[in-house]
């Protein structure tokens, strides 16, 4: 059968819109120059890391040239092939004229991972995804499409991984296997050529890599990116302002970032601060940087419709916004009230935007958080109507974009608009603070995000479930290419009650993206908003947040290298494990750490599963041993009694390793740091400080899991870019035979006069770290 035959003219299609597998069934091998929409499509392939990665351009009749990819950016060597051998076997069947669906088994037993950020455990089998960039704040299993759109699955079965990416900005629907049928088909709706790359057969790590080698990986974050960030809708003025960081201070809260909201600005104009509320701003940045805080601004993509203010002024007459299909400039309601949306698609207006952000770098703001971007209209709301069987023509979309292709429908390239605005962004901070490592934070996002921002989940609720479903859900955010993400600690919407708040540190300390974040309602969530034993609780977890910077910044590192994400699934370490394959209420932090959190109210303890090796509870000891609080835990502290800031007592991991490869039930009091360290880890670690402006002079101690164990330092200026031109030192760490030995693998930065010293079952010795 060639695939002409199998493809049934739209009108005999008998359509559903929901599920694909009532289509009828004559779908067909994609071939060479297979007739697509009566179109063309070619094959080819390459490998990437050792990857064999195969790729289908699809070319719907009448459209133009392909489209310039946002996500990918590398160019392998394609070689032409008849008929790709791909890890997958992909059918297509055409339905509509711009709508394409492809179809491929799934076997019982394969877990499908990825698809960035969807309201779902690990496994995200067994559902429809529609991936249209929305604001939906109603986070709960019902959810369908996010703020984030992700056309990237990864198909696992055991250690043996396979992948499919639709390359387009277009949105697409990811039916895996939601009948029971063991069939998973993809919904593209889309009218522009796309790609869909195949990749595969290989390890989880493996097919990762080649993702991000085509994607791209992200830049090494600013230092203090990484440090306890403070945020709150709103804090409304100056004095606000001002009180929280003195709180903060005065609690010893180790915090590196205050967020500000949207109300900073004058009546919600973007580039503006308000004179009344926040007259001196340039002065206050400056005092918050000289008590250690950085500052970071919330920048929406509305442009308040103000013939007064010049962004817009400016931008009408430049045909800067995105129009309707009359060409009127298209209007919805934002928060500034009538507003109208830059087209980040075109170059010109990156540039200008790029060009603007000088607004926030003249007044020392340190980083941009870019909110609203799926872009989300108070109006409009879901923009992928349910009952869509085919990309509407491009007159009936809202609003209009203009490309070097053309005039193109909204809907068609929506999933980018976040992406391109964080682009924007990078690219004007580029130029304004060259040479220097940016922070940007965004909500919606796409396939090649990460090159350019952080992301955070959106608006989660203070709710334990939220807080369970942060795992799975950042687990495959990370699986997407996107290493550094969180969800607002503490719960964006309701109130916060203490014992949650606590909880959530637990496991927040451990997210590459750590920020206390509420909404504008109810209950402050500041830690010293609570009482002085839960904020005591609270702070010692952030000072083992900043403890293990050294380890944290070494995973980053290693993202850039290998392209893996920091939070782990189990599987990834463990892909010959069954029961460590299904696990989603625990992770690895890098390969040496793994965290197995309390998630619900009034658990004391919990069932923790550990994979094969021995792995020590990682504890501190006064702790430990006042308290009781792990199996593990043996010695008598040895630090000074706790003082104010709860920082003199060392960490003290548990002398007795426990087996894996079974599950324990461990004690978990609140406050209590779950996380394990895998035995033969040696675990770079600092010493408590209250912002990362002390940390190249905090002294460093190597803690060492066992009798003979490995690990990795790497020190540099956690600002600049100059480690992309070698400033920075690398060394390889090991413990053996009661001997403690560094060898430089690099060396090529001048660090500060520091400490250093390894810790072994609580003997320490100093450590000479050579160049
Ligand atoms: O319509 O800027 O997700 O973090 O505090 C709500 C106000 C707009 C949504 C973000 C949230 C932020 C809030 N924003």
């Amino acid at each position: 059968m060639t695939p002409t035959q199998a493809t049934p003219s739209p009108a005999e299609v008998a359509f559903d819109w929901q599920h694909a597998r009532k289509l009828p069934r004559q779908r067909a091998t994609i071939g060479a120059d297979a007739d697509i929409f009566a179109g063309k499509s070619y094959w080819e392939q390459c490998e990437v890391e050792r990857v064999k990665v195969a790729r289908l351009t699809v070319m719907p009749r009448g459209a133009r040239a392909l489209p310039a990819s946002f996500a990918v950016v590398a160019e392998p060597h394609w070689k032409p092939v008849k008929e790709a051998k791909a890890a997958i076997k992909l059918e297509w069947q055409q339905s509509r004229e711009a709508r394409f669906d492809l179809f491929f088994d799934l076997p019982e037993g394969v877990r499908c991972l990825g698809l960035g950020e969807r309201y779902s455990g690990l496994d995200l089998r067994g559902a429809v995804h529609t991936l249209c960039t929305t604001d939906d704040t109603h986070h709960t299993e019902s959810i369908d499409s996010t703020y984030k759109a992700f056309p990237f699955v990864i198909l696992q079965d055991g250690n043996t991984c396979s992948a499919i990416f639709i390359d387009t900005s277009a949105p697409t629907r990811f039916d895996l296997d939601s009948e029971l049928s063991e069939i998973g088909n993809i919904e593209i709706y889309s009218r522009r050529p796309f790609q869909v790359y195949v990749l595969g057969p290989a390890s989880l790590a493996n097919i990762i890599s080649a993702y991000t080698h085509l994607t791209g990986r992200s830049q090494l974050p600013p230092r203090w990116a990484l440090g306890h960030q403070q945020c709150r809708w709103s804090y409304p003025d100056e004095k606000t302002v001002r009180d929280v960081a003195r709180k903060l201070r005065a609690n010893k809260i180790p915090t590196d970032t205050i967020v500000l909201d949207i109300d900073y600005m004058d009546e919600y104009r973007v580039f503006t601060t308000s004179k009344q509320r926040f007259p001196n701003f340039a002065r206050l940045i400056r005092d918050l940087a000289d008590a250690d805080f950085r500052t970071v601004t919330i920048v929406d993509p509305g442009v308040k419709q103000d013939a007064a203010f010049p962004i817009y002024s400016q931008g009408k007459k430049e045909a800067y916004f995105c129009t309707k299909s009359s060409g009127e400039t298209f209007v919805e309601k934002v928060w500034p009230g009538l507003t109208v949306f830059p087209d980040f698609l075109q170059d010109r207006v990156r540039k200008w935007w790029g060009a603007n952000l000088q607004f926030y770098t003249d007044r020392g703001v340190a980083g941009i958080w870019n909110d609203m971007n799926e872009p989300a209209f108070f109006g409009i709301k879901h923009m992928l109507e349910v009952d869509i069987d085919e990309l509407p023509p491009d007159r009936e979309h809202p609003l209009m974009h203009s490309s070097p292709e053309g005039r193109i429908g909204h809907l068609e390239v929506r999933n980018l608009y976040g992406s391109l605005m964080c682009r924007a962004t990078y690219e004007g901070l580029q130029k304004h603070r060259p040479n220097q490592r940016q922070f940007i934070l965004t909500r919606s996002a796409s396939p090649g995000i990460q090159r350019y921002a952080a992301v955070w989940l959106g608006d989660n609720t203070s709710w334990y479930e939220h807080l369970r479903k942060s795992i799975p859900m950042l687990l495959n955010m990370g699986l997407s290419g996107v290493p550094f993400c969180g969800v607002d600690v503490g719960g964006f919407g309701a109130d916060c009650l203490p014992e949650l708040l606590i909880r959530w540190y637990e496991t927040g300390i451990f997210y590459p993206f750590f920020r206390n974040h509420c909404w504008i309602t109810g209950r402050a969530q500041e830690p010293y908003a609570y009482s002085d034993d839960v904020m005591d609780k609270v702070r010692r977890l952030i000072e083992t947040r900043y403890r293990l910077l050294p380890y944290i910044a070494g995973l980053f590192w290693e993202h850039w290298r290998t392209g893996a994400p920091l939070m782990r699934p189990l599987s990834w370490h463990y892909g010959d494990d069954p029961i460590a394959c299904e696990i989603d209420n625990q992770f690895m932090l890098g390969s040496d750490i793994l965290v197995a959190p309390i998630l619900e109210r009034g658990q004391r303890r919990r069932a923790v599963y550990l994979p094969k090796g021995r792995w020590y509870r990682f504890e501190f000891g006064r702790d430990a041993a006042s308290k009781g609080s792990g199996k593990a835990s043996s010695k008598p502290s040895k630090g000074k009694k706790s003082s104010k800031s709860g920082s003199t007592s060392e960490p003290l991991f548990g002398s007795e390793p426990l087996t894996g490869g079974k599950v324990h039930i461990l004690e978990m009091p609140l406050g209590a740091v779950p996380a394990f360290v895998r035995e033969g880890a040696i675990i770079p670690m600092t010493d408590v400080m209250q912002s990362t402006n002390e940390y190249s002079r905090s002294p460093i101690t190597f803690h060492v899991f066992g009798a003979t164990a490995k690990g990795k330092f790497i020190d540099d200026d956690g600002a600049s870019t100059d480690h992309l031109r070698g400033a920075y030192n690398e060394w390889m760490l090991a413990f053996a035979n009661g001997k403690f030995r560094v060898e430089p693998m690099h060396s090529g930065y001048k660090s500060s006069a520091r400490t250093v010293r390894y810790d072994h079952n609580g003997s320490t010795a100093q450590v000479k770290l050579p160049l």
